[in-house]
């Protein structure tokens, strides 16, 4: 599938603030893929489609990862907004023909990131939190600047603020985000 195509598709599947959203993590992650010398064209695409899961109401993501056999963990079940990045991945392969390992390892891992994340990985974890679009979050400018300066330190600056974030609220911390966060402030 050519971009425009991908487009098309996904503009029908999203509302348009997360459209929007979308095409500036696209864009985002291609400025970080130049800045840390990643395949820009695969920043693109993971961009782009990284929350193409994202509008589906929760019953559906979970219904629809049972259907496809993903795998669904306790907090995953209790939270199944938390599915949208492994379900995205799925759709990106079978619905958007997009069969490229890494692309679909940094779709899967985009919300709570991994430990020992990839370049690409590192790349759409951050773009996805400093585009443009995204409303301004506590030490945003920072985090941004960080982005093109230490990508390590930014991904840990982010898990913190994320963790601080659900820690005031009732959201249960899945335990990628935190191993992921402790992987890297080590
Ligand atoms: O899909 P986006 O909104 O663009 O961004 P995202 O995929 O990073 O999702 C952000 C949401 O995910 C935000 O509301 C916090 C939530 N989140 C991130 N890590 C965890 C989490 N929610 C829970 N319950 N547990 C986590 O560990
Ligand atoms: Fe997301
Ligand atoms: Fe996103």
């Amino acid at each position: 599938m050519d971009r425009a195509e991908m487009i098309k598709k996904l503009r029908s599947k999203l509302t348009e603030k997360r459209f929007v959203h979308s095409i500036g993590v696209e864009y985002t992650a291609a400025t970080l893929a130049f800045k840390h010398g990643a395949d820009v064209e695969k920043a693109r695409v993971a961009g782009l489609l990284h929350d193409c899961a994202k509008c589906l109401p929760a019953d559906e993501k979970l219904k629809k990862c049972k259907k496809y056999g993903l795998p669904i963990s306790k907090v995953e079940k209790a939270n199944p907004d938390l599915l949208h990045g492994k379900l995205g991945a799925y759709f990106a392969k079978e619905k958007y023909g997009v069969s490229d390992k890494e692309i679909l390892s940094a779709i899967t891992y985009h919300t709570t990131g991994h430990p020992d994340m990839c370049l690409l990985d590192k790349i759409i974890f951050v773009a996805d939190y400093i585009e443009p679009n995204r409303r301004m979050i506590r030490e945003l400018t920072e985090i941004r600047k960080e982005a093109y300066e230490d990508l390590d330190k930014c991904i840990i600056h982010i898990l913190k603020n994320t963790l601080e974030y659900l820690d005031t609220g009732s959201a249960v911390i899945d335990d990628m985000t935190q191993k992921t966060y402790e992987f890297y402030v080590r």
